[in-house]
């Protein structure tokens, strides 16, 4: 094995031997196999224990109380007998991994962990949406190969099984294995050439209770089936596809449905032949019905050919444009995947008004965690409070709960067809991530995910702990980068909302210009005297997509955020925010508090250096020092441009390049 076992890795908490703890297990079946495997290895690893089954009398007992939720689990540890009651076998898997963390976060000997808790999802679909590519790349990937396919095979190995422990460990429930931009060899996963393998990792992800998806090209019916034509209401085409279904769940029954991303990007889809998305999506949504199958519908449709010139048309439209007038016309088994922001997985973005919009339609929240704009796994970006921002975003849509988490959880309006997707951050690096604190990301995910109540900060230490093992100094420091490392990043990045200074294509690293005159519609439209997109009803409109009170929050520029201010009005550089600096002040500030903070990160990792693996330590060290140059970079470079475009010096007097 060339890779590390990240937070499963059950670093020693004490040696205790002495007879082997027994586990009774009421479960039957792949999971309950699970069970036992992960007991035996991490009681072996935390306390040199043995497991051994047991019938009757038993230290650990796994039972079933049907009274709890299929994914729930209650937890009583206490005197060295821990018993975990569960809804079903992934309640009962759950609750193993709850009560390994639960002993490591104690730290205490086996017989002294006390305590219990009590359980249940709150998103029904927890899902990881990976970008692979056949070829064995990954779009936007950044750690590494695919380690699911390579040159146009599937791959199914030892990886695959530590990768569905890894995720179910934290909640996950569901992994697209396949990128959405469904292209080459990957149309043709959807047949008999691939259909071995794939019932392979099927069967290793459903024993750690995950179902599999896979993403479909809209235009297979013609690149595989040899049709004219993909129209949704064209009926040769709807018979291809129940066909396709029936073959499909035949060779993977259990296969939890198809993710398209239809009319985006140059992807085929319904506008070709005049259809609309809903025509799309139902078409599909029937095909698939028999088996249980669900379509998971992409809302990432906007028009990526626009002219600079045109200020009236607004990419951060395009979403609630296309979907609101469908609202209530998609089949019960389709879901709307929205991104959380109205463009593109920016550091910072006001939440999509989608999520308020729609009422009578199945919605997911769908959020990034391969950092393409939030320093690609070289800069350390622990997404997870952004996220629990994002949740916590109350969208003033109906009488009840109204916030993000209320309704993609299905709170809001009873749905049980929603939940949470994320684009993962996986590769086969081996640290799974490219950059180890990348990883926190990976789990706060699955964590957050499961139990949105959590905050990014109890999530962040839990991760420490149990990838670091149980040295206090270690964990704060990584707790400290971590939570300090979005405002960090933020601070050296597009400021105050606007984002998109970043080079074109890649991605990666300060180019202010780099999209502004491009055909995409992410534009800052800076000039001497300002910037900032006028968004409000003189501007693109984009403010009324809002419920009040929030579209009159962001209208007004008295009540609108400082941090988002810029992608709502277009402002002077002299303009006052409620901070009480100047926007040209506030841009001079930040950028170099960011890279301040960056060198920081550097200089606490160095401070613990001797309590780390030493590769651990090489790693990190090598992504920190870069980050910390690399910071100055954006620093520089934001500040250089916008201290010419203004002429107004920074009032500190600090170097900013001519
Ligand atoms: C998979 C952005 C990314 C693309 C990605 C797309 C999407 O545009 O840069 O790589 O395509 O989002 O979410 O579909």
């Amino acid at each position: 094995m060339n890779y590390t076992k990240c937070w499963l890795a059950y670093p020693r908490i004490q040696t205790m031997g002495g007879a082997p703890l027994r586990v009774r297990c009421d479960f039957t079946g792949p999971v309950a196999g699970r069970i036992m495997e992960e007991l035996r290895l991490a009681m072996r690893a935390l306390y040199d224990k043995a497991v051994e089954p047991a019938k009757g009398e038993a230290e650990i007992t796994v039972t079933r109380n049907a009274a709890l939720h299929e994914e729930g689990y209650c937890l009583h540890v206490s005197g060295g007998r821990a018993q975990i009651t569960a809804g079903g076998e992934s309640g009962a898997l759950y609750g193993v991994f709850a009560l390994l963390r639960r002993a490591q976060m104690a730290g205490c000997a086996w017989d002294e962990l006390e305590g219990e808790e009590s359980t249940a999802p709150s998103n029904p679909l927890r899902m990881l949406n990976h970008w692979d590519n056949m070829e064995g790349d990954i779009e936007r990937g950044y750690s590494g190969q695919s380690f699911f396919f390579h040159d146009n095979e599937v791959l199914v190995n030892e990886r695959t099984v530590d990768y569905a422990r890894l995720v179910a460990s934290v909640g996950i429930n569901g992994v697209v294995l396949n990128n959405v931009n469904v292209k080459g060899a990957a149309t043709w996963l959807i047949s008999p050439r691939y259909y071995a393998p794939l019932r392979q990792i099927q069967e290793i992800l459903a024993s750690y209770g995950i179902r599999m998806f896979l993403c479909i090209n809209f235009a297979a019916p013609m690149e595989l089936g040899g049709l004219d034509s993909a129209d949704p209401c064209d009926e040769r085409v709807a018979q291809w596809w129940r066909e396709k279904a029936r073959e499909v769940w035949e060779n993977l029954p259990g296969l939890g449905g198809f993710v398209v991303k239809a009319d985006s990007e140059g992807r085929p889809g319904p506008f070709t032949y005049g259809r609309t998305h809903s025509d799309g999506a139902n078409m599909l949504a029937d095909a698939v019905a028999p088996y249980g199958g669900v379509v998971i519908w992409r809302c990432f449709v906007y028009n990526c050919q626009q002219d600079w010139r045109d200020t009236k048309t607004d990419r951060a439209r395009s979403g609630y444009d296309n979907f609101m007038p469908l609202d209530g016309s998609f089949r019960d088994n389709v879901i709307l995947q929205i991104k959380n922001g109205p463009m593109d997985f920016q550091v910072r973005e006001p939440v999509s008004p989608l999520f308020g919009g729609l009422k009578h339609t199945n919605m997911m929240l769908e959020v990034q965690i391969a950092q393409e704009y939030t320093g690609q796994q070289r800069h350390v970006c622990y997404l997870i409070p952004w996220f629990r921002e994002v949740l916590d975003q109350d969208m003033y849509c109906c009488d009840g709960p109204s916030t993000v988490a209320d309704l993609v959880s299905g709170r809001s309006y009873g749905n049980t067809l929603c939940g949470m997707a994320a684009v993962a951050n996986t590769g086969d690096d081996p640290n799974w991530t490219g950059h180890d604190l990348a990883a926190a990301n990976l789990y706060g995910f699955g964590r957050l995910s499961y139990q949105t109540s959590l905050t990014g900060e109890e999530i962040a230490r839990e991760w420490a702990r149990l990838t670091f093992g149980q040295d206090a100094e270690v964990e704060s420091v990584m707790r400290e980068i971590l939570m300090a490392s979005w405002p960090a990043y933020e601070s050296y990045n597009a400021p105050l909302g606007i984002g998109w200074m970043c080079s074109p294509n890649h991605h990666y690293g300060p180019n202010v210009d780099g999209y502004e005159y491009d055909r995409w519609g992410t534009y800052h439209r800076a000039d001497c005297k300002g910037l900032g997109v006028d968004r409000t009803s003189a501007g693109t409109g984009y403010c009324q997509q809002y419920n009040s009170p929030l579209a009159e929050t962001y209208e007004n520029l008295e009540t609108c955020p400082d941090e988002l201010v810029l992608f709502f009005h277009h402002l002077p550089y002299t303009y006052v925010l409620k901070s009480g600096k100047t926007v040209i002040q506030h841009i001079y500030d930040t950028h170099f508090h960011g890279a301040e903070e960056a060198a920081r990160f550097y200089d606490l990792v160095e401070s613990i250096k001797d309590r780390l693996e030493p590769e651990t330590y090489r790693r990190l060290h090598e992504r920190l020092a870069h980050q910390k140059a690399h910071a100055c970079e954006w620093r520089d470079v934001i500040n250089t441009y916008f201290y010419r475009k203004s002429g107004i010096p920074d009032a500190q007097g600090r170097k900013i390049y001519p």
